[in-house]
Parts: structure tokens; sequence; C-alpha cells
């Protein structure tokens, strides 16, 4: 255990730079959870990586309680929820209102919706073993491998797969790319490709990434923008997951996830949407956004570029929200934007 107060440069804006405290620091560096995850391992990514928008990861759902000083005002500048608060599910397509929004296929290039899952009662990424995270592997994929009909597909590992094949999954946007140094420092690419894979249906609208960030990141995808159409799948699809596994699950804080941005729904609805025009007046297209609660990224994931005037736009906030509020949220970021885009 490193028992130094870190140093954070002084451009630093991570929640981790914000609330870590002297005081909370000391009070928490001797802590350890039962799975012997302790602050040092917590803090690592936001530590060497200052350009976290975040910086703090959890090893087990313990870590959420035993470390609360510290990620209790994380989540509530994230998501706006507090410790008083109660998460609600709310996870039926037919509440969602959200006809396409862009019938013309103008803006929407594609739609994806996931939803990240943990195993009950073993530990997160962080600090899984590698026998545990094997484990979870071969759980999983022969319960997604029992599916039939639309969701029926097949496992590939990571190990053994060409890097032709990964490379092309990459860059179609179905698989997770590896070596990422915010995972890296919270010890998730451990024993990397060992234990990693993905699983599809043949037309690759249901995945499943296993062993990522989270041990099941769970997800709808298709060209387009029949929102509705994906989150419809993504629930029948969760459904017939959870019918043979268990996920680790709280009732203050929903389902449980590595990152505390995705506690609670662990859902992040996302649209590909070309707005060129807006991505030249950034002050504009990220105050639509904030009013909307959705978050802009690139379209090669999370912390990477724009290409082309085309943005990922989805649900900024997972937790205290429903599933059906969550796409709401994005649904209706995606028309304010729309309609910013067609008056410029
Ligand atoms: P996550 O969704 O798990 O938070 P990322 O932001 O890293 O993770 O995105 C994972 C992958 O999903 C990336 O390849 C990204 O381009 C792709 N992706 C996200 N949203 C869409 C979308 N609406 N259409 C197509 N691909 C998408
Ligand atoms: C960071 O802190 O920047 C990374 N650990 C990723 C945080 C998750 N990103 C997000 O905004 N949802």
């Amino acid at each position: 255990m490193n028992h130094t107060f870190p140093s954070f440069p002084k451009d630093c804006h991570s929640l981790l730079c914000r609330y870590l405290t002297p005081e909370i620091f000391d009070a928490l560096k001797d802590k350890k959870t039962s799975n012997g995850y302790t602050l040092h391992q917590a803090i690592n990514s936001g530590v060497q990586n200052p350009d976290s928008s975040i910086g703090v990861y959890a090893g087990d759902a313990e870590s959420y309680t035993l470390f609360a000083p510290l990620f209790d005002p994380i989540i509530e500048a994230y998501h706006g929820f507090c410790r008083s608060d109660t998460h609600h599910s709310h996870f039926n397509p037919d509440d969602l209102k959200a006809p396409n929004p862009d019938t013309s296929g103008d803006y929407i290039v594609s739609t994806r919706i996931r939803v990240g899952r943990n195993i009950a009662d073993v530990p997160l990424g962080p600090a899984i073993s590698k026998e545990q995270r094997n484990a979870v592997e071969s759980q999983v994929s022969q319960a997604l491998e029992s599916l039939e009909g639309a969701l029926r597909g097949t496992y590939y590992p990571l190990q053994g797969m060409s890097s032709a094949d990964k490379a092309q999954l990459v860059s179609d946007h179905f698989l997770f790319k590896a070596g990422d140094r915010f995972l890296e420092a919270a010890g998730l690419n451990r024993d990397w490709p060992e234990g990693r894979g993905i699983f599809h249906n043949e037309d690759k609208t249901f995945l499943v990434w296993i062993n990522e960030e989270d041990q099941l990141r769970i997800i709808s995808m298709q060209s387009g923008g029949d929102i509705k159409a994906v989150f419809t799948r993504l629930f029948h699809a969760v459904s017939a997951i959870e019918k043979s596994v268990t996920f680790s699950h709280s009732k203050h804080l929903g389902y449980i996830t590595s990152c505390p941005t995705n506690l609670g729904t662990a859902m992040r609805a996302s649209v590909h949407i070309k707005l060129p025009k807006l991505g030249q007046n950034k002050e504009r297209f990220e105050a639509i956004a904030k009013a909307h609660h959705v978050q802009i990224r690139g379209i090669h994931g999370e912390h990477s570029e724009s290409e082309g005037g085309i943005y990922d736009i989805s649900n900024r906030r997972r937790l205290g929200v429903s599933e059906v509020q969550c796409v709401q949220d994005m649904y209706d970021g995606v028309v304010a934007l729309i309609a910013a885009e067609q008056s410029l």
C-alpha cells in the first residue's frame, strides 16, 4: 500500500482529484475489502491517468460501502444520486415513447444499447483472479450458447482469434479494443487476452462482451434509428440470460459495475449520428447535450474523436433513472440535436 497522498497536476479535472481529500485518504488508506481490494487499487487509474473524467474503479460490491466517503460524492456528482436515494428499475419496452426520429435516414447511422452486468458473489474485474475470470467465461458462454431463436449465436474467445478478424470486429464497432490505459491501470487487463471474448448472433444485432470492463456487456444494435426495436431486443436478451445467471445487484445502487458511472441501470443507449454543422459549433452542441443529459463521444468508443462529422450521442445518467428514462433521455437529446442541425 502506498501511504502517500497522490499528487495531481494543476489542470486535473477528474472527480477523483475533486473529492479525494487528505482526510478521506487517511481514513481509507489501510482498509481492504474481503477480496483484498484497497484504496490504492481503487484510485490507481485516476492517479496514473490525470486526464480521467472519473478516475476510480470498484473491485467488488463491498468497495462501494467500504470506500463510500470517496465513492458517494463521485456518484452524486456524476448521477445526481444521493446516499439516501433508492434506485428503481423500469425496463418495459411498451412504455418507451421513441418513434424513429430520423425516418429519412439522413442523420442516424446506427443505434446501440448496452447494459453492464457482473455475476453475484464474484469479485469485479479489477479484483478478480485468473481462475475466477476463466470460470465466469465458461459459465456465461455456456448460458449464451443455449439461447434460441433470434438470440441464437456463437462465442468467440479472444485467445486464438486472428488479428485480422479482431481488427475487423473492432473497426465495425462490434468488439472492444485492447490496451485501454484507464482499464490497464485499474487492473482490468491482467492476463489479457485469456478469459475474454465475444458472443454474437448471426447478423450481429445481439452481442455479449465477456470479461472486459464488466463481466458481461449485453448489447443490442442495428443500422438506422429504430430505437424501440433495439431496446425491445435488449430487454428479451437480458431476460433470457437472467434465467440462468444471477447478477450482482443492490437495492441502493441497482446493478453493481466496476466503474461508478455505470451503476443503476448500467445502460448506455447511443446513436451514431451525422451532425457536421453542430460539430463546428462546439458551444451550442455542448449546451444542447447538457440540457438533455446526453454525452458526446467520438465514434470509436470512449476517449475517441469524431470522424466525418459523426458523433456518438448517449444518455449520461444511469443511476436513479429507469431503463426507459435512460433511452428517453437519449431520444429527447437526439431530437433536439437533429432540430439544431437542421436550423444551421
Ligand atoms: P460502451 O458502450 O461499453 O461504454 P464504448 O464507448 O467504448 O463502450 O463503445 C464501444 C463500441 O461500441 C465502440 O466500438 C463504439 O464505436 C461502438 N458504438 C457505440 N455506440 C454505437 C452506435 N450507436 N452504433 C454503432 N456502434 C456504436
Ligand atoms: C475516466 O475516468 O475517464 C475513465 N475511467 C472512464 C470513465 C467512464 N466514463 C464515463 O464518462 N462514462
